[in-house]
């Protein structure tokens, strides 16, 4: 595990390096992968509670994707604390036989808590999993659900963001990656969000609202969690641009999925190694 500021940063360059190198073989869902790579970077290399050699361990913290298309994203954060290797993923992803595609799959791959993709469906279950964990006097563990803004329109988002409440899932750790767009326009022309603190306010969760892609503000908003054995769930509103890290996908609802030429990865690359 990672402790300081510099090394996380560090490790979010690598993260996205990898996700630049296989989004030049394959096509991924590149612009929000990206935008959610330093919060992913800080979750699984500095803040999860998480043995990458038993999968089954009852004394884990719990990640569900619950925006299933942010699977590469996820795979190369678990390869960066050892749950198989970043080549790994780059050889199997979309093959047969792999272990790693678009979306995320427990069913070819154990270290998927619950398979995702179709949106609104993760949260829900994340909720289902925090309930069982206080249910079975787990005091210690957590569950992390990253969704997306877009995510936020469907429905039953907001049914288990009240149940949350109701059930009092302190260990209950809602990510919303607000990058302003979804797959093919702004979150605003595509729905009427408002003021999305608020209302999660309003249903009675603790808001914390930073940006997204400040390492050091997301490691000092998990460092400022209520014990997991408290009563009032969070949600993280995160301040993100889509695609970020990359000059050309930037706010750009196009890249929400694409695949780029070897000469741009390299290109890339040089960019994202003197932003440090
Ligand atoms: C229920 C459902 N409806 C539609 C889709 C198609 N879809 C895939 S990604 C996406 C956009 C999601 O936007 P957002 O949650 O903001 O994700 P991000 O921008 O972070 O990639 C949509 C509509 C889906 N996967 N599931």
């Amino acid at each position: 595990m990672l402790k300081t500021v510099d090394e996380l940063r560090r490790a979010a360059v690598e993260i996205r390096k990898n996700l630049l190198e296989l989004c030049s073989v394959q096509v991924i869902h590149i612009g929000g992968d990206l935008s959610v790579a330093d919060i992913m970077t800080v979750l699984w290399q500095y803040q999860m509670k998480y043995n990458p050699n038993d999968v089954n361990d009852e004394n884990r913290d719990r990640f569900v994707l619950s925006k299933g298309h942010a699977s590469a994203v996820t795979s190369f954060c678990q390869a960066a604390i050892g749950c198989f290797s970043k080549d790994d993923v780059i050889r199997e992803y979309a093959t047969d036989e792999g272990r790693f595609s678009m979306h995320s799959c427990n069913l070819v791959n154990p270290y998927v808590e619950v398979s995702t993709g179709s949106l609104g469906h993760g949260f829900p279950v994340a909720c289902g999993m925090a309930a069982a964990l206080k249910h079975k006097g787990n005091t210690e563990n957590r569950v992390y659900a990253v969704m997306g803004d877009g995510e936020q329109s469907e429905g039953s988002v907001w049914e288990a963001a009240m149940n949350a409440v109701r059930y009092k899932l302190g260990n209950l750790v809602a990510i919303v990656d607000f990058n302003g767009l979804e797959a093919d326009g702004r979150i605003e022309d595509v729905t009427a969000l408002g003021d999305i603190a608020e209302k999660y306010r309003v249903f009675g969760f603790n808001v914390l609202e930073f940006d997204g892609n400040d390492i050091a503000k997301i490691k000092e908003a998990f460092d400022s969690l209520p014990p997991a054995d408290s009563d009032v769930p969070t949600v993280f509103i995160c301040h993100t641009t889509k695609g970020k890290g990359v000059d050309f996908m930037e706010n750009q609802a196009r890249w929400h999925a694409g695949k780029i030429t070897k000469e741009q990865y390299e290109e890339c690359c040089k960019i994202l190694e003197e932003t440090l």
